[in-house]
């Protein structure tokens, strides 16, 4: 463990979250017992005001582990994979880890908002408010949603896993849950039928990883709309 640090880390989030579930995955994956504090970051008026500190962009999730404290998904991603024993979940090919990180930075520039906001968000969760979706923000979306999947698939190819190699990877880790949700959408499971590759390695990602225990409760079972 880095530093020697032998106390149990602490993640600060909310089970609702997609980027607060790619680190639950990360430390499912590795078997690394934690705590779990549970910050609603959509009810301003329920954080505490000490969770400034620990991000001071006021998102979720952060992280502590004696006394270093992390916020940023990707950062919290890697320390746990290099900071502790279990299953590597970083490739050791120098080129494939470059892949790995660059699947993980795409994920956040050009996915989440589109995949996650603006399509299951305006599509899935806007209705169930009562409130219109709007179109013209879906259509917008699904465009850059599918240069996306495109790129993804494109670097699948054949293999198993987005980074390649026969074990998932904290690239795959990073974009399951994006996906978990874009897939609610009607669009979004048909859009994962355009590209067949992409949507069995959805599947095999929900049944290899620790997708089951993990699962958001704005989701449920990851694969129950399967078939519709
Ligand atoms: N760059 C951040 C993004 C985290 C993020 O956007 N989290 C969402 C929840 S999944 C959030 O806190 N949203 C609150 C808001 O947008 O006000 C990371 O990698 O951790």
């Amino acid at each position: 463990m880095l530093g020697g640090m032998t106390v149990e880390p602490i993640l600060f989030g909310a089970e609702y979250s997609v980027y607060t579930r790619i680190v639950r995955l990360t430390l499912a994956e590795k078997g690394v017992a934690h705590h779990f504090e549970a910050i609603d970051i959509f009810d301003p008026a329920s954080v505490p005001a000490w969770y400034a500190g620990l991000h001071p962009f006021g998102r979720i999730p952060a992280f502590r582990h004696g006394i270093l404290e992390l916020f940023e998904t990707a950062a919290i991603a890697r320390y746990v994979d290099e900071g502790f024993p279990g299953p590597p979940l970083q490739p050791s090919d120098p080129a494939a880890r470059a892949r790995m990180a660059q699947i993980v930075g795409l994920l956040d520039a050009y996915a989440y908002r589109a995949m996650v906001w603006e399509v299951f968000v305006e599509r899935v969760r806007k209705p169930l408010r009562g409130e219109a979706s709007d179109e013209a923000v879906i259509a917008a979306a699904l465009h850059r949603s599918e240069r996306c999947c495109a790129v993804l698939a494109g670097f699948l190819g054949s293999g198993d896993w987005l980074a390649g190699g026969e074990r998932p990877s904290l690239a795959d880790l990073h974009a399951a849950p994006m996906f978990a949700c874009f897939r609610r959408a009607p669009e979004g499971r048909a859009m994962l039928l355009r590209h067949p590759g992409l949507a069995e390695w959805f599947r095999r990602t929900v049944l290899r990883t620790a997708m089951g225990t993990t699962r958001s409760p704005m989701i449920g079972d990851d694969l129950a709309d399967d078939n519709a």
